[in-house]
């Protein structure tokens, strides 16, 4: 591969660096001047119909690249995120921001990637001195955060709104305390969002949420959230009020606690066992076991679920007829839980899940169904949460904000041509998180991807053409482009003012082998033990959740 020129370089890094911040009465003051323009702006990407495209965005939760059918899993099944999959485009190369999920939902939110935003641990993350209180004896103190997402940005459904939408949000928000709420950042109707990033109650009401309210006992929550969002569309129709809308459906699931019904873990379990149960189901990860298999089968239900939900508002949109004038987005906020949390599945052939630095963290599900474009097109080329935001303003014929996606670039060429010019993806996570991933930061240019980590300050570099399983360091053999992707992943994070962790002075080397030691010689075999035993037929899971389940 050549290697970046410079040019490309500098230009990067001029995006990278701080520039004067417009207010957000002076974006959304030039978003309402140009709308007058946009008539003149249709080109084939935009909507053929009078009507501005309605958008549906759907945000699923810890949700792997290898989590769907389509792309291979053998064992879940997604007929509906296939669907999508199948009349749209899917960026084989697409990522979250982020590996773990505030990061990732504040840079679709705003177009701006974590490093800049701040936001760069999920929130609620002990920082600093605090992280001590983990029991993990690191040798590093993550740097805090920012705990909220900023009023000052103008967020996607902000553009949205500003520009006629009507706007609308269902489940997960996880981006502040109330106050910053959805309602808070453009969204006119709130279904569920709120600071908590877990089902809290779980996913059978009765749940806890002060923005859900509990009908029918046993009422599955994805669906719930699903039907939400089709009722929002029943009474928000453009016919009716002639507004277009944006609704943003945010999946909690797959996100833990895993929970299902008991004949989908019957059936996911009958599955699990024809396909043959390995005897082992993880290998020791640098802090954690790191799942290697894909048998959880009530991870399997969950999942199911979570589609038969995304089935609900897509036929929705068929029978309202609004198909054919509706982009629909499917992604995920980080990759699959393989350790930490509930250990629910194996992002495999990629390396680790959630949390992790490697591709299975980062990597995603990523498809864009634009109704008048081209049906199950794949690309190829680097996509990520942040081009979201100028790429929806694009096709529905609205201004860019360059000033506000600063970090996003618009992917509409990439749906017209099947590629973009190269730029570099960088990521920033100077945290240890819960899942085993090292605190480290990102760099991806082209093929090339190196990591830096910041307990040793040292990198690894994958060529991903080659080693998709980032199995095979180069950082060695190829000192050259080490040290210039190095160069230019500090110039970009120190450009925009990027926080880093510091080492502890109380680290002492001999307590944290210890707690290694625990993990190894005890979580370990406690996990094997638990994975067999939800895949033994003598399962019982109680009451199944402490739910009256009904037809979920
Ligand atoms: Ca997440």
């Amino acid at each position: 591969m050549q290697f970046v020129p410079v040019t490309t370089f500098q230009t990067y890094f001029k995006t990278c660096s701080k520039m004067n911040q417009p207010s957000k009465r002076q974006v959304l003051l030039l978003t309402l001047a140009t709308l007058t323009l946009l008539s003149c702006n249709s080109e084939s990407t935009s909507a053929p119909s009078a009507t501005p495209p309605n958008i549906v965005f759907i945000l699923a939760d810890d949700f792997g690249w290898r989590d769907v059918s389509y792309n291979g899993s053998g064992y879940y099944e997604t007929p509906n995120i296939d669907r999508i999959a199948q009349e749209g485009f899917t960026f084989t190369n697409g990522y979250a921001t982020c590996q773990v999920c505030s990061p990732s939902r504040a840079s679709i939110m705003t177009g701006k990637f974590p490093a800049r935003h701040g936001i760069t641990d999920w929130i609620g993350a002990r920082a600093d001195t605090a992280w001590r209180g983990a029991g993990r004896f690191n040798k590093l103190l993550p740097p805090e955060y920012e705990r909220t997402l900023d009023a000052a940005d103008t967020t996607i459904a902000e553009a949205f709104s500003a520009a006629g939408y009507q706007t609308f949000f269902a489940g997960k928000w996880h981006l502040g305390d109330e106050g910053s709420w959805p309602e808070d950042h453009g969204f006119d109707i709130n279904k569920g969002g709120w600071e908590k990033g877990s089902p809290i109650g779980g996913y059978f009401s009765p749940w806890t949420n002060p923005n859900l309210d509990n009908k029918k006992e046993g009422e599955n929550l994805s669906l719930r959230l699903a039907d939400e969002t089709v009722a929002f569309m029943n009474t928000h129709h453009p016919d009716s009020t002639n507004k277009p809308f944006f609704a943003f459906l945010s999946f909690y699931a797959v996100h833990s606690p895993i929970q299902t019904t008991e004949a989908k873990w019957a059936k996911y379990r009958a599955k699990a066992e024809q396909q043959g149960i390995a005897p082992k189901g993880y290998k020791m990860g640098h802090f954690l076991p790191i799942r290697q298999v894909q048998d959880n089968p009530i991870y399997g239900g969950l999942v199911e679920t979570m589609d038969d939900a995304v089935g609900r508002v897509l036929r929705e949109l068929d029978e309202q007829g609004l198909a054919d004038n509706t982009i629909v987005v499917f992604t995920s906020d980080n990759g699959g839980v393989a350790a930490g949390d509930a250990f629910s599945t194996s992002n495999l052939p990629l390396r680790g899940g959630k949390g992790y630095q490697y591709e299975g963290g980062i990597r995603e599900p990523f498809l864009v169904k634009v109704p008048w474009m081209d049906k199950g097109t794949k690309i190829a080329t680097p996509a990520t949460g942040t081009d979201f935001y100028p790429t929806l303003l694009e096709l529905a014929g609205l201004p860019l904000l360059p000033n506000q996606h600063k970090d996003g670039r618009s992917l509409v060429p990439a749906l017209k041509e099947g590629d973009l010019p190269e730029r570099p993806l960088i990521w920033h996570y100077p945290h240890y998180g819960n899942q085993g991933g090292q605190p480290s930061s990102i760099i991806r240019l082209g093929n090339w991807k190196l990591i830096h980590y910041y307990e040793h300050d040292r990198q690894e570099l994958y060529d991903l053409s080659t080693d998709l399983k980032e199995q095979h360091d180069l950082a060695a053999e190829r000192p050259e482009i080490t040290e210039r992707l190095h160069l230019q992943l500090f110039d970009c994070l120190e450009g925009v003012g990027a926080r880093f962790p510091r080492k502890d002075p109380m680290y002492n080397a001999q307590k944290e082998k210890s707690h290694l030691e625990g993990i190894e010689n005890e979580l370990l075999p406690r996990l094997e033990e638990k994975r067999l035993h939800i895949l033994s037929p003598d399962f019982d899971a109680g009451d199944w959740w402490g739910s009256q389940v009904i037809d979920d």
